[in-house]
């Protein structure tokens, strides 16, 4: 099947960059391995190699403009882009995908189920700019699974929740719909929900999946690499591997308007810098008293404001470090040339 790049998701966006190179080979990232990255074009997939900085840079879904050699020139800019703080104890970020229309959140109707966890990812579709659409899946296997529509729903005003048995062909449909063609959309969710039953059944592909297991909370993760894939609608779909925590990056205005209701509250509050706290005349405690709003709710959205306020801080003095030690080397380098007198 012959793709054009509008097939592949290319947009004016993309072509207003591609003006200014012309001569430039047009791929996008189907996956990122640590040596290489690989590119689909109109004629096909081929290894795309990167001018010396670490693949790490690039997403899955991103655009470039290579050399008739592979070499790529250029990345090009983001129309959106999901990010975390990297697990463990390094302050880097780990991009997650990028040119992403439709971020999927799933969560299984069973121990999965985390009203917390959901709103961290719709901040994180929020930051990007991605359309959230909430797929509970495993409906087959739960008694009640209206209650937790109800439950996800409440979440937003207008916010999509699908229920859906991932093994079911309907079901399936019902998701596709949301990523028509030409579009991208990304699967996210903890290890086990069905995050790759979904996408075999949107794609027709037969990706491993893992055995049945008792809790999805504590699966082991059986996709381990971040892909790009054609749906059968000809929509473009991302799978990834499980995620065992979120951890928010550069996320304020995406928590912010998750919890627009706390945030629109508080313009009444008569301080601008009110903390919600003791203060006088502070409308989010005024909700709280009327019983309008959960204080729990509040709580959540203090824990993930102050929990990106730390990670963003500490990945950017990472950067600075790493820019600053990058300076000194290139100083040193400098000097040793002129010494030579190079
Ligand atoms: N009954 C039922 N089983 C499902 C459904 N979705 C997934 N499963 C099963 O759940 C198990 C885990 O599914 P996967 O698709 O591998 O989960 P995953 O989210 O991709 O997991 P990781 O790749 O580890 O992140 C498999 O045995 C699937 O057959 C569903 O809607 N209903
Ligand atoms: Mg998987």
């Amino acid at each position: 099947m012959i793709l054009s790049l509008s097939d592949l998701g290319w947009s004016s966006h993309f072509a207003a960059q591609h003006a200014a190179d012309p001569t430039g080979l047009p791929f996008r990232i189907t996956a990122v391995h640590r040596d290489r990255l690989i590119g689909l074009s109109p004629d096909g997939e081929a290894p795309l190699l990167t001018p010396g900085e670490p693949t790490g840079t690039y997403a899955v879904g991103d655009w470039v403009l290579t050399d008739e050699t592979g070499r790529v020139r250029h990345l090009l800019d983001r129309r959106s882009l999901l990010q975390r703080r990297a697990a463990g104890t390094g302050a880097t970020a780990q991009l997650i995908a990028a040119n992403v229309d439709v971020l999927f959140i799933a969560s299984s109707c069973n121990a999965d189920f985390n009203l917390p966890r959901l709103e961290r990812y719709l901040a994180l579709a929020h930051q990007a700019g991605c359309y959230p659409v909430i797929v509970l899946t495993k409906s087959d296997m739960c008694d009640d699974t209206e209650s937790y529509v109800q439950q996800a729903g409440a979440l937003a005003p207008f916010l999509t929740v699908l229920a859906i048995n991932a093994l079911d062909p309907a079901d399936i449909e019902q998701a596709l719909a949301w990523c028509p063609k030409g579009q991208t959309g990304a699967l996210v969710g903890s290890s086990g929900v069905g995050k790759t039953t979904l996408a075999n059944g949107m794609t027709g592909q037969d990706l491993a999946t893992s055995g049945i297991r008792e809790d999805d909370a504590r699966g082991r993760h059986t996709t381990t690499a971040r892909a790009l894939h054609r749906m059968r609608n000809g929509g473009w779909l991302i799978d990834t591997p499980g995620m065992r925590a979120l951890r928010l990056l550069d996320a304020r205005d995406g928590v912010d308007e998750v919890f627009s209701d706390i945030s629109e509250l508080s313009l009444s509050c008569r301080f601008s810098d009110c903390q919600h706290d003791t203060e006088p005349d502070c409308a989010v405690q005024a909700a709280i008293s009327n019983g309008v709003l959960d204080p729990a709710r509040l709580e959540r959205w203090r824990k993930l404001r102050r929990e990106d306020q730390r990670n963003s801080a500490s990945v950017a003095q990472a950067r600075a470090r790493d820019k600053a030690f990058g300076k000194m080397v290139r100083g040193i380098l400098h000097e040793k040339k002129s010494r030579k007198g190079l």
